[in-house]
This record gives C-alpha cells, sequence and structure tokens, in this order.
C-alpha cells in the first residue's frame, strides 16, 4: 500500500464500492436465469479481427472496433447481420441473440475471415 492514504480518499474509495455494488444488484439476473449478458470486444488491425473466433453467450454484446487506417465490415456470411462500413476509428455493436455458428468477413477483403459462436 502506497501511504496512508487520507480520510477523504478512503471515503471516496468507499462511496464508489458501495456505488458498485449497487449497480451490480440492479442488474442480476434473477435465479436459475443462466450467466448475467456481457460485452466482448473484438479489434479489426492489421486487416485481421482479433481474436478470429469468438464464443459468446446468446444475450451477449459483441463490439468491434476498427483501429485501421480505413473502413472494414463485419458481415455473416449467411447475412444475418452486417455492420455496413466501420470507418477508421469507429465501433460497431451487435448483440448476439441467435444462437449458432456465424463465419463472417468483411466484405472490402473478403480474405478478411472471422467467426461468431453464439452458446
Ligand atoms: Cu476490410
Amino acid at each position: 500500500m502506497p501511504g496512508l492514504p487520507c480520510r477523504v480518499g478512503w471515503r471516496r474509495r468507499c462511496i464508489a464500492s458501495a456505488l458498485l455494488l449497487c449497480a451490480c444488484a440492479g442488474t442480476m439476473p434473477e435465479a436459475g436465469a443462466g450467466t448475467q449478458p456481457v460485452s466482448h470486444a473484438i479489434i479489426i488491425d492489421g486487416m485481421k479481427f482479433s481474436p478470429e473466433a469468438i464464443e459468446v453467450n446468446a444475450g451477449d454484446t459483441v463490439v468491434w472496433t476498427n483501429k485501421d487506417a480505413f473502413p472494414h465490415t463485419v458481415t455473416a456470411g449467411n447475412h444475418s447481420f452486417d455492420s455496413k462500413e466501420i470507418g477508421s476509428g469507429r465501433s460497431w455493436k451487435f448483440k448476439a441473440t441467435v444462437k449458432g455458428v456465424f463465419p463472417y468477413i468483411c466484405s472490402f477483403h473478403p480474405t478478411m475471415k472471422g467467426k461468431l459462436v453464439v452458446r
């Protein structure tokens, strides 16, 4: 522990953790409802989806962020989802509700491949 926290700092931390607790309690799933939906991040960088394959639970959200200097898309092979153009530095969010295996590509660069598995 780096030094003794002053009283104000301690109180601030206390309030912060209390707020965190409240936030968690507010989104707690009902008993037996399974796992809580979470968000997964996929980075598009150097003409690659990273991670290339991802497995999520139905109800989870996946966010693709384009770190390349040019636009990409996230387009399912069966067209069940299509981000359309994701500009440089932009993100696209998708809530995975349908279970299945969804290979996807970038429609601008079809050699870019990824796979979304929804359980
Ligand atoms: Cu692309």
